[in-house]
């Protein structure tokens, strides 16, 4: 079911600003006084035309990890706002403060800051965007591959509000890179699969870089990025290594 309609049904007034999403686990702690997530997202989020209310996964009831029976899906915005075991949305004319909006829960300095800073609450901002990031999911880390004959290397892809734009792969610590192949999405926001032939010159140890670039243009770095309190939003390239015989 769509968020939006379920929202309009209900009556969004002009006054609007955001949501508040509750579901009734408990706090993982199994501490039964301690609040449980409640996170929100901006109005222009929820009215937007992906958001969905989902009751099955695969044509299946949702799992029980994933938010059974209602899971409320929020497709372009992190996930941690995507409540599980969804029983109520109420709507807001201010930013959400419930347990993991605010302090330094999925929020960011509103500048950049030197690893390390006491970054003060009130400097901290929502983090309303994930970026680009891929991984490499075949072969697994340390496999022996024969030098001087291709090797397909593969894994997936995602940008965090649209599509991955292009998927390069590196055998050379970064130096130089290449083109991967790169499958459309199935569907908008999904995952994208791409996948690489490389080969390895000579005898020894490499390691296989891989890059996303998203429609912007922004690409992973190949260090972590933007230090924050809570270590948010790093998507530096993931990495394996491949032993060439
Ligand atoms: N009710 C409830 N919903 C929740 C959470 C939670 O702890 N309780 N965690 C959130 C966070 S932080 C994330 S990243 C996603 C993870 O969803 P997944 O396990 O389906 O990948 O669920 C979100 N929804
Ligand atoms: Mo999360």
């Amino acid at each position: 079911m769509r968020l939006k309609d379920v929202l309009a049904k209900a009556g969004v007034k002009d006054s609007a600003v955001y949501t508040a999403h509750y579901g009734n686990d408990v706090h993982l702690s199994g501490d039964s006084e301690k609040e449980v997530i409640s996170r929100g997202v901006p109005i222009d989020n929820a009215m937007a035309e992906d958001g969905i209310i989902a009751w099955d996964m695969n044509g299946q009831d949702i799992p029980a990890l994933h938010g059974f029976p209602l899971r409320l899906v929020i497709p372009g915005y992190p996930g941690s706002a995507c409540q599980k075991y969804l029983t109520k949305i109420t709507i807001r004319d201010q930013e959400h403060d419930g347990a993991k909006m605010t302090g330094y829960s999925y929020r960011l300095p509103a500048y950049p800051v030197s690893p390390g800073t006491e970054v003060p609450e009130q400097d901290m901002v929502v983090m309303t965007e994930m970026p680009v990031k891929s991984l490499v999911t075949f072969p697994r880390t340390g496999t022996e591959v024969a030098s001087g004959t291709a090797s397909e290397v593969r894994g997936h892809a995602w940008a965090g509000n649209g599509d991955v734009a292009a998927m390069h792969v590196s055998i050379d610590f970064g130096q130089t890179w290449q083109e991967a192949k790169l499958d459309p999405p199935p569907n908008r926001f999904a995952w994208q699969r791409w996948r690489a032939d490389v080969t390895l010159p000579q005898a020894g140890y490499y390691e296989v870089w891989a890059r996303a670039t998203d429609k912007n243009g922004l690409s992973q770095p190949v260090t972590t990025p933007g230090w924050n309190p809570r270590g948010y939003g790093n998507n530096m390239v993931h990495r394996i290594a491949l032993i060439a015989t």
